[in-house]
């Protein structure tokens, strides 16, 4: 192999190995909910290409409120679905939809968009 061909293969090694971590390894950070006012734990979550924080960390036999707000055109985030908790509600863009939940036992309960496609996981403690 030339210089160049190593380079080359390299670099284009180096795309693919980024393209892995950044869409099948990289599951972002996971935020604890704030205990606010009468031990309400509170956490906003944004969505945007996905729900940021996507993993969010609290603490079972307390109440929690999901503040989510749409920050995006696209409507595929438009509904909010968490099955395990029979809640399911409508996004309007850059309003925060509030939903709140009482986690009783500890476990993880996915929260997706409408179609099943963007996800997050609430980690109960
Ligand atoms: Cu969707």
């Amino acid at each position: 192999m030339s210089t160049t061909q190593i380079i080359v293969t390299g670099a284009g090694l180096a795309a693919v190995a980024w393209i892995v971590w950044y869409f099948w390894l990289w599951k972002g950070e996971t935020v604890s909910a704030q205990v606010k006012e009468k031990g309400m734990q509170e956490i906003d979550v944004t969505v945007k290409g996905g729900y940021q924080p996507a993993a969010i960390m609290v603490k079972a036999g307390q109440p929690v409120r999901l503040n989510f707000t749409r920050r995006e055109a696209s409507t595929c985030g438009e509904e909010i679905v968490i099955p395990d908790f029979g809640k399911r509600a409508h996004l309007p863009q850059d309003q925060t939809v509030p939903i709140e939940i009482m986690p009783d036992k500890p476990g993880e309960y996915e929260f997706t968009c409408g179609m099943n496609m963007m996800r997050g996981k609430l980690i109960v403690q």
